[in-house]
């Protein structure tokens, strides 16, 4: 690594509002940082408490061993970078995307000594620098120890594994259980305020209904690794008639019952391969694999 020819700790690119907050946690952190933006402006606050800009993204790159690099998309990264200017350095791509991006995007980067991490910011600007902003990070793991300083200087940071396209999964995982609790939510809502109930009076309730179905996550874990459904709570059988319930009170409520007929499909779909006698956990086959068009 030509380390010997730097001037700073870390480089960062792109100081949108994210890429902003973090070069913002890095000089907060005690770290020597070189910034570099499209529109030069956006970095006179960062100059001001220290950061040295650099008046290209390639001088920027190779003012640091490590380039943290936040812009739109990876349209963007790829217009910004040139690979050429990461030999023998690491770039961590805390870019938004998706896992075919973010391997594409290694292989783009891939040359000797050139190494590519690809993270996933599970936050908002405000909390970064805090232990609440999540930094989701996948790559070779000698690179990520090797920094980790710096990255949790940004918050927790989360090493997932070698496959780079790990940390974009990781991220629709995650974003997809907060749909679906805030969508369930949204969905009881409606229910109750056709009877004068008030969210705020519903949500203590639904906080309990979230938590409690959060414990059953190990167990059935267990149950998809293993491929065995026993029904230690209730069969897929008892979840139908449940989901009938909720599908007709809403149709007669007057309320959406997209969602729930959604849920519904599902279940009858597993009850009509025969799995009527296995936990909500069979339902991972329904899961996995395309969607059925309507
Ligand atoms: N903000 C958030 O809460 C979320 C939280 C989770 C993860 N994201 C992702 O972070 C990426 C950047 O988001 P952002 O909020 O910083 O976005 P903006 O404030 O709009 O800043 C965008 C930066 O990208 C630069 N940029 C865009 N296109 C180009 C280009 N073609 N060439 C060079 N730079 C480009 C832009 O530059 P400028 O407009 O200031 O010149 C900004 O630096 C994103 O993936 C989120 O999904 C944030």
């Amino acid at each position: 690594m030509s380390s010997s020819s730097t001037n700073s700790d870390v480089t960062v690119i792109g100081l949108g509002l994210m890429g902003g907050a973090l070069a913002d946690a890095l000089l907060a952190a005690g770290h020597r940082v070189t910034v570099w933006n499209r529109t030069p402006g956006k970095a006179a606050d960062l100059v001001s408490r220290g950061a040295l800009l650099a008046d290209s993204a390639d001088a920027a790159v190779t003012a640091s061993p490590v380039t943290l690099a936040c812009v739109s998309d990876y349209t963007a990264l790829r217009q910004v970078l040139d690979p050429g200017a990461l030999d023998g350095r690491v770039l961590v791509n805390l870019t938004s995307g998706d896992s075919a991006q973010a391997r594409d995007t290694a292989r783009w980067v891939e040359r000797p000594g050139a190494v590519y991490l690809d993270g996933a910011i599970m936050a908002v600007p405000p909390v970064i620098g805090t232990p609440e902003a999540v930094i989701l990070v996948s790559g070779p793991q000698a690179a990520f120890d090797t920094h980790r300083a710096l990255l949790d200087a940004l918050g927790t940071a989360t090493y997932l594994g070698a496959d780079q396209g790990l940390s974009a999964l990781y991220d629709v995982a995650g974003l997809s259980m907060m749909w679906s609790v805030l969508n369930g939510w949204l969905q009881g809502v409606a229910l109750l305020r056709t009877a004068g109930v008030d969210a705020s009076v519903f949500t203590p309730f639904a906080t309990l209904m979230a938590q409690g179905t959060a414990g059953w996550l190990d167990g059935y874990a267990e149950q998809v690794d293993s491929r065995k459904f026993p029904p230690d709570d209730a069969t897929l059988a008892t979840h139908a008639g449940g989901l009938a319930h909720l599908v007709e009170e809403s149709e007669r409520l007057g309320v959406n019952a997209e969602l729930p007929r959604v849920f519904a499909a599902l279940v009858d779909r597993a009850v009509a391969a025969g799995q009527e006698g296995e936990s909500y956990a069979a339902l991972i086959d329904q899961f996995a694999r395309p969607s059925r068009s309507a």
